[in-house]
Order: structure tokens, then sequence, then C-alpha cells
């Protein structure tokens, strides 16, 4: 036996992946990824991807050896310039991070949001009554993205102009985390036109009495933050609002209308929304992949990753690892999904999953009372992000209740 701890080297793949076939179906690459080893290199980018959830987790856990200050795409800025002014929650490490993410845990917390409850249920039957009328509809046009789109923009206090701009804008960012590939070149034409307006809306005057930005100047106006940076935490609300739960939407539909029985079950029990929902999130993983900095040399399961080297973390590995989860690939209401890593874990959990949740909740609870049955009417079809996973349709039928 050797004297010292014998690690064979860090398994190396040249697979890329951010290529068009992988984004359309990932799971055989995050399968292959979880069994070449805790840590793989992935030769095309010079990184290293942890896809194990053991891994994945305890990464990022550790935000002061895995930084998020560097950027949490593929670029690096400690040497390249990124796209636009880093996010103070996003693309911050303590201490700056500690106060733009005190005051939007706040604004975004429970607490806060209970006076939107019962509007966004009303607008949530609203909405349900009026498409599923129509027995055939689009589950993603229809419901996944007019409901966020219909109450988010509200909540934050934004203007009725320009909503629309919202989802390409949140798309590009997306994007912009990968390789600069095909995907960032077809958002390219557009961030110009797209920034100035986000940035446009970041400003108080244009943010309405009672909304999150609002709340967000108030608490500039309290010296919690300074006005400098207010503008910056408004385009964080933003950015990370409107796609993400408009694909984690589209994935819970998804879900519901491909597991029949389990459509059933949250018929008999309307409670289980929530749950549906992070199952969803587990089994879809909307939000993938994220990167990290290493701060110093690091070793990893016996593998040296430098100082500045980057670290790919893929969530939605993590989410269906089966030394964590039993029958991973299964969506299923009755599993615990609350270690799943799909809002991601630690110092930056995302800040916005409670307005996620109860968007989702009213959603599905609207569709519960009215609908029986709901099943795909037409093949659904992929939208690809190198950040996300997502549809851009999804035909259904469903039978009223
Ligand atoms: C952070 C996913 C909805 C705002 C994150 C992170 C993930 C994530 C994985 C962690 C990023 C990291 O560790 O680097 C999701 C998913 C959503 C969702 C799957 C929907 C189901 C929202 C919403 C908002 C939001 C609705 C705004 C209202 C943010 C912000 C951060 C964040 C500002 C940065 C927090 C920080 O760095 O401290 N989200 N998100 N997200 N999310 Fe979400
Ligand atoms: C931000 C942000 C936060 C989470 C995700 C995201 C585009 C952006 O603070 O701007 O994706």
């Amino acid at each position: 036996m050797p004297e010292t701890e014998f690690f064979p080297a860090a398994a190396s793949l040249d697979a890329d992946p951010f290529a068009p076939e992988v984004l359309e179906n990932p799971l055989p690459l995050q399968a292959l990824l979880r069994d070449a080893g805790p840590v793989v290199r992935l030769e095309r980018y010079g990184v290293h991807a942890l896809a194990r959830h053991e891994h994945v987790h305890a990464a990022l856990a550790d935000w002061q050896t895995f930084q998020s200050a560097a950027g949490v795409g593929l670029a690096n800025f400690r040497n390249e310039e990124p796209w636009r002014p880093p996010s103070l929650l996003l693309e911050a490490d303590p201490p700056l991070h500690d106060a733009p993410r005190a005051v939007l845990t706040r604004i975004l917390g429970p607490v806060a949001l209970r006076r939107l409850r019962e509007a966004w249920a009303e607008d949530a039957r609203e909405l349900v009554d009026r498409v599923v009328r129509r027995t055939e509809f689009d589950a993603v046009a229809d419901l996944a993205q007019a409901f966020p789109l219909r109450v988010f923009p509200d909540a934050v206090g934004l203007g009725k102009e320009g909503r629309h701009r919202l989802l390409p804008y949140g798309d590009h960012a997306f994007n912009a985390f990968g390789p600069p590939n095909a995907l960032v070149d077809k958002g390219a034409p557009r961030i110009a036109e797209l920034s100035a307006w986000v940035d446009g809306q970041c400003a108080r005057e244009r943010l309405a009495p009672g909304g999150f930005g609002a709340a967000v100047w108030a608490a500039a106006d309290r010296g919690d933050i300074t006005g400098e940076q207010a503008p910056l935490v408004v385009r964080s609300l933003l950015t990370a609002g409107v796609d993400t739960t408009v694909h984690a939407l589209g994935a819970v539909l998804h879900a519901f209308a491909t597991h029949p029985g389990q459509w059933r079950r949250l018929r008999e029990d309307p409670r289980l929304a929530r749950t549906a929902f992070d199952e969803a999130v587990r089994w879809e993983s909307p939000v993938q992949t994220f990167f990290r900095t290493a701060t110093r040399d690091v070793e990893i399961a016996g593998t040296t990753v430098p100082d500045g080297g980057k670290v790919l973390l893929f969530l939605g590995a993590a989410n269906r690892d089966p030394r964590r989860w039993h029958e991973p690939d299964a969506f299923d209401l009755s599993r615990d999904p609350s270690a799943h890593v799909g809002f991601g874990m630690g110092l930056h959990q995302c800040v916005g999953q409670h307005v996620a949740r109860l968007e989702a909740e009213s959603l599905l609870t609207a569709l519960a009372e009215r609908v029986e049955h709901i099943e795909p009417a037409a093949a659904p079809r992929r939208h690809l992000n190198n950040t996300l996973r997502a549809w851009d349709s999804m035909p259904v039928r469903v039978r009223l209740a």
C-alpha cells in the first residue's frame, strides 16, 4: 500500500454542456459527469465541473473558497469585462453582498408577501377561468408566461408600457453566463435597447408606491443601502424575477400534463401545490448551472483547482443524483424535495423563492379547482438557453371539472 492516500487524476471530458443538442436534452451528459468522478475537467472551456449533489452542495455552501464576485458565468471578471455592471447580489461577495441582500430578504420575505396573496389568487382564478374555457391552449404562452407577466411587474411597481421587454432581457442575461456562442450572438442586437429600457425602469420616479421597487428606494432613504446601489438592486428583480418563474411554471405544468396520477393527487389535496412546485424545480431545474471562481488553490476530492479557476456547478445534475435521491427521474409528490439545489444554497440562495412559490401556489390552486384532467395536445418544443431549461410551446388539452 502507498504511504499517502492515492487519488486518480481528475476525469477529463471534451463535451460541450452548452452545445444545442446537449441543451435540448442535458440528462445524458449530467449522468456522464456524475459518474466520471466527483470533479471533471472540461477541456473545451478550461474549467472544472461538479455534478454530484454532495459536491455541488458543499461548493455552494463555501463562499469563501468559491466566490461569486468574479462572475457566476464562464467569464472571469478578474480579466474579462462583464457585459453589464455586475449585480450587487448575484455577482458580489461579503461584505458588499450583505446590505443589498438584507434589503431584498425583507422586501421579498414571506411576511411582506402576505398582502399579495389574495390579489394573486384572484388574478389566477380570473386568468385560468378565461384560458381553460378554450379546452385547448398553449400552457407556456397562455399560463406560464401570462401569469407572471401579469402579477410580477405590477408587484415591482413598473409602468404598463414596455413590459414585453422583460422576457428577452432576462433570456439574454441567462445566456450570457455561458460561453460566447450562437445563443449569445442571437441576443446581442437587442442588448442596447433592452438594457436602456430596464435601466430606465430602475429610477425612483418610475416605480409606483407600494411596490418592491419603491421599497428598495425606501431602504436607500433609511440608509440601509446607498442611493447609487438602489437602481442596481431593482435591476436584480427585473433580471431574475421573470424568466425564472415563467420556466418553473412551464416545468410544473409539463410535469402534471405528463403525470395524470400526480394531477389527481393535487386535485384531492390542493395543499400539495407548494411541494409540487418544489418537486418540479428539483425535477426540471429551470436554472441548470452557475459558475464559481476559486479564491485559492483548492483541493476537491484529490484534484487541485487553481486560484482563479472557474468551477461549473451542475444544479440540474445534483437534483437528479441517484446518490442523493430515490428514483431521481420520477416526478413524485410524495417525496420531500426540500434538499434540492434548484434555488441554490447558502448565502446566494434565491432571494425571490417566496415570490416564485406564491405565484405557483396561486396558479396551481386555481387550475386544480377548474381542471379535472390535463394532457399534451401536441409535442412541446424546447426553448434553448445557456443556463435555463425551458419550453417555448406546450399545447395542452383540458377536461373541465
Ligand atoms: C438567486 C433560481 C425566482 C431573484 C438565485 C439562485 C438560483 C435561483 C439558483 C442562486 C444563484 C447563485 O447561487 O449564484 C431561481 C429559480 C426561480 C427564481 C429556479 C423560480 C422558480 C426568482 C425571483 C426573483 C429572484 C422570482 C425576484 C423576485 C434572485 C436574486 C438572486 C437569486 C436577486 C441573487 C441572490 C444573491 O446572490 O444573494 N435564484 N430563482 N429569483 N434570485 Fe432566483
Ligand atoms: C441579478 C440576478 C440574480 C439571479 C439571477 C440572475 C440573470 C440575475 O441579481 O441580476 O440571472
